[in-house]
């Protein structure tokens, strides 16, 4: 174990959330299995091997889904109000378990400590919201157009909800799906990324001691673990009605394809490309904080990070200068160490994307005017700790267009009013989150119009990372077009009936129309 594991004392938080050396992947809750090969979770930190985890075979899966299958059709019968307070229990233990599951998180996967337990915020933040919802699945009462019927509708769940998740936020995307998903009476099976499989049992741990706790069957939580194939199992079949996928766009449109040849329904939350644009009248103060924790906060690996920067040449030089000396100051380094602001990317392929990404920039005719670079010697062993950069662009560069999950932030230039701004900040396929910068209430609000962002989130004066988990949350065109989270994206986890009863002695038509016997 290296010093760093040591000294965050990693390996009580591992006793802790019950994860071990050698993990059995697939569970159904009461019983863990799992005989394919094994994944090999090691750390970006330090470069360190954490454990193993063994994937989910194709008999294997077939096991889950029967499992989950008999669940639902308990689970489903038990009234919502009890369901949310099932999660109600789950949101505790998260609370309880704080510390030890976001040091897991950041030692997975490389997020500052204060983001593990964000994250792990995130989790417990939409239990609660969950808990509530639970009282409020509520659906319309229509006034019938025949006398004497009346028409309601009434949501049900779906049955098996799939959730495929990524590496980034390896355990509150999951937790944003199936906490609703549960309170809706849906059962959900897990995959999360072969990058970050021990969260996954962890997490999974401590939802079937809930469920164990609470008398409930197993089979309401299951976990699968492994590469595309156990997610190519999962999509392709008919028995889970919903797949829930977060990932790349590339990784999206086979989901897509795969669900929708066989009509199922898909949450997909790809690809961002998000940008900041800057005002004459924005707050220089605010722009350079919005802009660089959006740029380099969890080393720009979060779908909402922010990859463009869209300055008003009357304001370029200025805010240039002041993102430049904002960067000098930033440390790079453990990110279990408070003191730093930027930990490693995720493994040596993302080091890759990042380092195309600088080439790319200078061949298009793009200029760098912070140097990156991949950092060398003592603590940086795992060799994925890279240097933030920023590259002076133009928005129709390949490279720009093209999302790379890395601490690359591009500079653009508009002139003129905002609109011209907009047009660069749409001009681009992905379509998840968008921010201005300005105290020009008429730019504000043209920002925020029909004709403004194209985007599913839009903010005023916040960056464009860092979202509450009360409002919906997903974007348009690549992005994939799901909702999930807040607001009302609990819909999609269910199915809805139109119901019309009749209780006179005729049996009128509708549209008026005739047909006497
Ligand atoms: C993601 O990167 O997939 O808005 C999710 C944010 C976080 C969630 C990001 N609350 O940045």
């Amino acid at each position: 174990m290296s010093e760093i594991a040591k000294a965050f004392a990693i390996n009580d938080a591992l006793k802790q959330l019950g994860v071990e050396k050698i993990n059995k992947g697939t569970s159904t809750g009461n019983e863990n299995f799992g005989n394919g090969a094994e994944i090999i979770s090691s750390s970006p930190v330090d470069g360190a091997e954490i454990a193993r985890v063994t994937t989910t075979t194709a008999d294997d899966y077939d096991k889950v889904v029967a499992a989950a299958q008999t669940a639902f059709k308990d689970w489903r019968l038990k009234p919502a109000p009890l369901r949310g307070e099932v999660v109600r229990q789950f949101g505790d233990e998260l609370r309880r378990l704080k510390e030890p599951l976001g040091k897991l998180v950041s030692y997975e996967m490389g997020k500052s400590y204060q983001e593990g337990l964000g994250e792990v915020q995130e989790m417990i933040d939409i239990c609660d919201f969950a808990v509530g919802l639970s009282r409020q699945l509520h659906g319309l009462t229509m006034h019938s157009e025949r006398p004497g019927h009346r028409m309601y509708e009434q949501y049900h769940p779906l049955g098996i909800v799939g959730i495929i998740s990524a590496f980034n936020f390896p355990v509150a995307v999951w937790a944003w799906n199936t906490a609703l998903a549960w309170v809706c009476g849906d059962v959900c099976i897990w995959k999360p990324s072969e990058k970050t499989p021990l969260t996954g049992i962890a997490c999974q741990n401590i939802i079937a001691k809930v469920l164990k706790d609470n008398n409930l069957p197993e089979g309401i939580s299951c976990l699968v673990n492994g590469d595309y194939k156990v997610g190519e199992m999962m999509t392709t079949d008919k028995r889970v009605p919903l797949i829930s996928a977060t990932g790349s766009t590339r990784m999206g449109k086979i989901v897509a394809s795969k669900v929708g040849e066989r009509l199922g329904k898909s949450l997909l939350e790809l690809g961002g490309n998000n940008a900041i644009i800057v005002t004459p009248d924005a707050d220089i103060k605010m722009t350079v904080i919005g802009a660089v924790f959006g740029a380099v906060g969890t080393a720009g690996q979060r779908c909402t990070s922010t990859r463009r920067l869209i300055v008003h040449d009357s304001m370029y030089d200025k805010v240039k200068t002041a993102v430049v000396d904002a960067y000098k100051q930033l440390k790079i380094g453990n990110p279990l160490d408070e003191n730093n602001h930027v930990g490693p990317l995720i493994d040596k392929d993302a080091v890759k994307g990042y380092q195309n990404a600088l080439t790319k920039v200078v061949e298009e005719g793009g200029k760098v005017i912070v140097e990156g670079g991949v950092l060398e010697g003592k603590g940086f062993e795992s060799g994925c700790y890279v240097k933030p950069a920023i590259a002076e662009a133009e928005n129709s560069f390949e490279i720009v267009q093209h999302e790379t999950f890395a601490p690359v932030l591009y500079l653009l230039k508009y002139s003129g009013n905002v609109e011209n701004a907009l047009d660069l900040q749409n001009g681009v396929n992905q379509g998840l989150s968008s921010a201005i910068m300005t105290n020009n209430l008429r730019e504000a609000e043209h920002f925020l119009s029909v004709a403004g962002s194209d985007c599913g989130i839009a903010n005023v004066n916040i960056g464009t990372s860092g979202a509450e988990i009360g409002g919906a949350f997903g974007g348009e065109k690549d992005t994939g077009g799901g909702r999930e989270s807040g607001s009302d994206a609990w819909k999609i986890y269910m199915r809805r009936q139109t119901n019309t009863i009749n209780y006179t002695t005729e049996l009128p038509l509708a549209q008026g129309i005739k047909f006497d016997l």
